[in-house]
């Protein structure tokens, strides 16, 4: 569309805006939550008094919307965390629990299917429902997702690699050199629910690590690395900054970036031993 307005002179907003309208105005009459953080707003959102709940949500309502004019999957992601705030005046720092406080998490992917994948708390597992557009239904099609131990693809953007550290430079190396083993394949669409969804079904590795421009990578922690860890790990697999576990972060800020390296048990250990 040209400008802001449509041929009727509509109003036109862009797919981010009005997925993150979408999520507040259902989240809020909801009658669950209490605040609020989205990628697309600066600031916490806070409930009113008349809406209020125990629970805190963040959100990326649409992830990779740069990929939209391509027709790239995208993707929604959030984490919710409990919190019952006493005297009806809600403290900002309860947002900025750390994801191993996560009491449910998940993503919905936008792909040749929309899919939604959940996972209700520690210890409960990860499920995933596929969207029946016949029946406007998410029918639980995958039930007690598991990663694969190991895979055999790596997905990292290697536009950086100018960036990376001798860490990243030589995990990435070994995965092309075939007298270390088999080569791994390359996948990478940018997008972050995509790359991990495929992760999550295939196995492999994921990374947005640190750079020497980038000190914490460009993954935001409260909306995407923290679900997508928990996730992961829900379903049998590691998700670590490099240094330590990104469920582990005590967040001091909102919208802060952390490294965000995640997959298969046995590939990112490789990983943490080359670190070491
Ligand atoms: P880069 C999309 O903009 C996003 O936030 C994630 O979905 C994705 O993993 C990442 O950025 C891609 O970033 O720098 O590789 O283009």
């Amino acid at each position: 569309m040209a400008g802001n307005t449509n041929v009727q002179g509509e109003d036109v907003k862009k797919l981010d805006v009005v997925s993150n309208e979408l999520f507040i105005n259902m989240l809020v009459s909801s009658y669950t939550t209490c605040m609020l953080v989205s990628e697309e707003n600066d600031e916490i959102i806070k409930v009113g008094q008349e809406h209020k709940g125990k629970y805190i949500v963040c959100f990326d309502p649409l992830d990779g919307s740069s990929n939209i004019d391509c027709l790239a999957s995208i993707g929604s992601i959030f984490a919710i965390y409990r919190y019952i705030c006493r005297e009806g005046v809600c403290d900002d720092k309860e947002v900025l629990q750390p994801g191993n406080q996560i009491v449910a998490a998940g993503y919905a992917l936008y792909g040749s299917a929309t899919m939604m994948v959940l996972s209700l708390g520690p210890g409960s597992g990860v499920n995933g429902f596929m969207l029946d557009p016949a029946i406007g239904e998410f029918v639980l099609t995958e039930p007690n997702m598991t990663i694969p131990e190991k895979g055999k693809i790596y997905s990292i953007n290697e536009g950086y690699s100018y960036l990376w550290d001798e860490t990243i430079t030589e995990y990435v190396r070994r995965k092309k050199d075939p007298k270390v083993g088999k080569p791994y394949g390359a996948r990478y669409v940018g997008s972050m629910v995509a790359d991990v969804h495929r992760t999550l079904k295939y196995g492999g590795i994921f990374m947005y690590p640190a750079n020497k421009e980038s000190p914490n990578g460009k993954l935001r922690l409260l909306y995407e690395c923290n679900p997508m860890a928990f996730i992961i790990t829900e379903a049998g697999g590691l998700a670590t900054t490099g240094k330590m576990p990104i469920l582990d972060i005590v967040p001091e800020k909102i919208h802060q970036r952390a490294p965000c390296i995640l997959g298969s048990k046995k590939d990112v250990q490789e990983l943490l031993d080359l670190v070491k």
